[in-house]
């Protein structure tokens, strides 16, 4: 069976400083996603047991703790990825047919920031901001998930996540859910979520 592993990321837990200190990278990368991924290993295990076994029931209860965890472990590892330091690459603008499909829904890039910021600063409880790929209509949107849940679990393809589960920045911004999103633009990796955006659409 497939045990899942933390990934590691491509910069050091100082580098988004000051967007976000160390310490929570170390606590949210070292502690929360191992954890989710910890917590799906045992779960699938225990899965895979009772399903062994034809206990139906157990594997219904079971299935919540599998989507939970791997929706975690999903969706913070697609969130490592779309940050980078602002001094190797983050922030700025998009460029290419992103930047395009983003005119051609929001008007502009700043309208664009303006909404998808709203939206995910208004997450009732814990949750995620999301910018996907509608595939069938060739055009991008922005949504919201709560919890774990993935965003394809709407339909779309990811191309880029902010979590804001108070985790994400209570420790550097205590309550200022809004001030974290008004920040993360400064290391956001437009280059990566462009990549996403290229596979996506060549069904790669
Ligand atoms: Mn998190």
């Amino acid at each position: 069976m497939t045990r899942y592993q933390l990934p590691e990321l491509e910069y050091d837990y100082n580098e988004l400083e000051p967007v976000i200190y160390a310490d929570i990278m170390r606590v949210h990368h070292g502690k929360h996603h191992q954890g989710y991924v910890n917590n799906l290993n045992k779960a699938l295990e225990n899965f895979q047991e009772a399903q062994s076994r034809g206990d139906l029931a157990k594997m219904m209860v079971l299935q919540k703790a599998v989507h939970f965890n791997a929706g975690g472990h999903i969706n913070h590892s697609l969130f490592w990825e779309n940050l980078a330091p602002a001094s190797r690459g983050g922030g700025g603008e998009p460029q290419g047919d992103l930047l395009l499909l983003i005119k051609n829904e929001f008007g502009s890039f700043e309208a664009f920031i303006e909404k998808f910021s709203a939206l995910t600063v208004a997450v009732q409880g814990s949750g995620w901001g999301w910018l996907g790929y509608d595939k069938e209509k060739n055009r991008v949107d922005i949504m919201t998930c709560f919890n774990q849940d993935l965003l394809q679990e709407k339909g779309l393809i990811p191309l880029l996540c902010i979590d804001v589960w108070e985790h994400a920045y209570y420790l550097q911004y205590k309550n200022l859910r809004a001030d974290f999103v008004k920040k993360i633009w400064d290391i956001i990796n437009w280059k990566k979520v462009a990549e996403r955006l290229g596979q996506a659409a060549t069904g790669k």
